[in-house]
């Protein structure tokens, strides 16, 4: 079999660094959709064959892969986009790895302490987002991508992390020059563009409707 297929729920969530990838790099790939109800009564005999009883799950083929940043890295390695020499895919790693911290974050945030941690998690924000700014401010004076001179996974990932903040906080990036100007860059990438755009981007929540 060939071809490439993510099964999730119909959500942004963790699939969709994978899928900004995938759309930059001109891929395709078919979206298998599990709906959620189905899946917490249990109807689903998916969940067992999971590796960890968690989605999202990405076929390339017969391979078949779990962990969201795995498949990324899977793919990174794949279109060459994991850097180009061993100290730059460390900061790579470095960059997804504090994505991945905030997205835990955003996570619990959004799925269960709106109410009561909302105004905390804003308190909180500059000093996360802080962050990725310094990084990048410190590659190319934060004119280029987080690190190094061409895109890589971290990109993806971040720029999905920033969008769920955005919607979450429209003003959220607005002491952040570098990001902001970093957003509208990494968006206008023709390939990505033309996903950013798609129907099945713009009908996805980023998060299950309450
Ligand atoms: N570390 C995993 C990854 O990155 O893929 C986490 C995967 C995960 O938590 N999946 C959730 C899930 O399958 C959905 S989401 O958090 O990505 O929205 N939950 C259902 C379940 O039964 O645990």
């Amino acid at each position: 079999m060939t071809g490439y297929v993510i099964t999730y729920f119909p959500l942004r969530g963790r699939a969709e660094p994978i899928r900004l990838l995938l759309g930059d790099q001109g891929a395709l790939w078919t979206e298998e959709e599990v709906q959620i109800p189905d899946w917490f009564a249990g109807k689903c005999d998916l969940k067992k064959q999971t590796a960890f009883g968690q989605l999202p799950r990405f076929k390339d083929g017969n391979f078949e892969l779990y962990q969201s940043n795995s498949i990324l890295r899977y793919l990174a390695r794949k279109y060459d986009i994991a850097g180009t020499n061993n100290q730059e895919s460390a900061l790579i790693d470095m960059v997804n790895d504090g994505v991945e911290d905030l997205r835990l974050k955003y996570g619990r945030l959004v799925m269960f302490e709106f109410e009561t941690g909302k105004e905390k998690y804003i308190n909180d924000l500059p000093n996360h987002l802080g962050a990725f700014e310094k990084i990048l401010s410190q590659n190319s004076n934060g004119t280029k991508f987080v690190v190094g001179d061409k895109i890589s996974y971290a990109d993806y990932n971040l720029l999905d992390i920033l969008h769920a903040h955005i919607h979450l906080f429209p003003k959220c990036l607005s002491s952040f020059p570098l990001l902001s100007a970093y957003i509208a860059r990494i968006e206008s990438r023709p390939k990505l563009s033309e996903y950013l755009k798609s129907e099945g981007r713009k009908n996805r929540p980023i998060v299950p409707k309450k």
